[in-house]
């Protein structure tokens, strides 16, 4: 029998084990519908439901998927057999979890910036998840880039804000997932976004160590650092891998459990390309690289899907083929070649074959520098 470590650290270490990533699956439900809207799928619960079902009952996923990030309803929801969905995600070996933030609201009057709510009530909402199975959770706050944005109430606010659901989550017994996004919207380029990210970063662990937050015990969930949707100029899969590696390797301490991506609405080969290229920069990474994809993992299925029961086996297959695609990524042994290859089993993954150990350069953080042990 595999004896599994229970403690946050062990779990977060599972999470982003190596040839294994995240799926993110905690749309809320007006975002949901809004996707389904877009392909004309019905918006009710019970079409919700069974998309879930379909995602999270793929066969084969679980050799490349280590949890899935849930909403609400979905954590209280069940295949059609009448199966709980967090029953059947642990016996593939998946762990639940759970977004616990309640969305994003203006700054202040007229603010076109955002802060994330859901801080009230949050340590009993926590005790409730972890009975009803939740292990880990996310909480997802958003940076705008425009003129004069953002602005340091943005990212003060956002970061004292994370760091005390972090801080929340660890207290009640759940792995916090951190998710500060910048995002892709706008026409900033490259070098930009790596001076917005590195400063939003930077008051991100700065805020989780004045919350005492053990950093073994949490996964930073970052967007990577890109050029805005209307750039003059987009940058290469090498520039993206080389300005996001650096900029994390500046800011996020090598204590870290593990960074898994957010694919932000970069489409899904090239996230996977992204990531690739990260895990295959002959530079120190002091933390695992994997992926926690929402869009990026789940649109070719969903397009495929389209609410109709006799495609859920091919829909099933695309997730899959994805999911195998960004766990090859994880560890810098992804080929374009994999794009049309079948999947043969979940066990393919014990294939991949990283790149040769490259001589890296000395580690920026080789100091395990906890703030605070669990
Ligand atoms: C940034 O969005 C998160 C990652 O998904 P992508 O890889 O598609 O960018 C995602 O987990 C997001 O937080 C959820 O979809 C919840 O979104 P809403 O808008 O419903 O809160």
């Amino acid at each position: 029998m595999i004896e599994h470590d229970t403690t946050l650290a062990g779990i977060a270490r599972s999470l982003v084990a190596s040839g294994k990533g995240i799926l993110a699956v905690d749309e809320s439900t007006a975002t949901c519908n809004k996707r389904f809207a877009k392909l004309g799928i019905a918006q009710t619960e019970e079409m919700r439901r069974s998309y879930r079902d379909l995602l999270l009952s793929a066969p084969g996923l679980a050799g490349f998927i280590s949890g899935a990030i849930l909403y609400d309803e979905t954590l209280r929801q069940s295949t059609a057999d009448g199966t709980p969905f967090v029953s059947v995600m642990e016996s593939a070996g998946m762990l639940p979890g759970i977004k616990v933030d309640t969305g994003t609201v203006p700054l202040t009057g007229g603010s076109s910036e955002k802060i994330t709510e859901g801080l009230d009530g949050l340590p009993a909402r926590v005790a409730e998840y972890r009975r009803l199975g939740a292990r880990f959770a996310k909480w997802r706050a958003v940076v705008t880039l425009g003129d004069g944005l953002p602005t340091q109430q943005c990212l003060e606010a956002n970061a004292h804000a994370l760091a005390r659901y972090a801080r929340l989550c660890q207290d009640g017994g759940l792995v916090p997932i951190v998710e500060p996004e910048v995002l892709m919207d706008g026409a900033h380029l490259l070098a930009e976004c790596e001076r917005v990210t590195e400063e939003t970063l930077q008051r991100v662990f700065a805020a989780l160590r004045l919350y005492g937050v053990a950093l073994d015990a949490m996964i930073l969930k970052p967007s990577m650092v890109i050029a805005g949707t209307d750039a003059a100029a987009q940058a290469d899969g090498d520039e993206v891998a080389r300005a996001t590696v650096a900029c994390l390797r500046r800011t996020v301490p090598a204590a870290v459990a593990g960074i898994a991506f957010l694919s932000g609405g970069q489409g899904d080969v090239r996230a996977t390309e992204h990531l690739d290229a990260m895990n295959r920069l002959p530079v120190a990474k002091p933390w695992p690289l994997t992926f926690s994809y929402g869009r990026a993992l789940q649109e070719p299925a969903l397009e495929h899907w389209c609410g109709a029961t006799d495609h859920v086996a091919e829909a099933q297959r695309r997730l899959v083929q994805r999911a195998r695609c960004n766990a090859a990524a994880a560890c810098g042994a992804y080929t374009p070649a994999m794009e049309t290859e079948a999947v043969i089993d979940a066990t393919y993954r014990d294939a991949f074959e990283p790149p040769a150990e490259a001589a890296f350069e000395t580690p920026l953080f080789n100091e395990r520098s906890l703030f605070r042990a669990v």
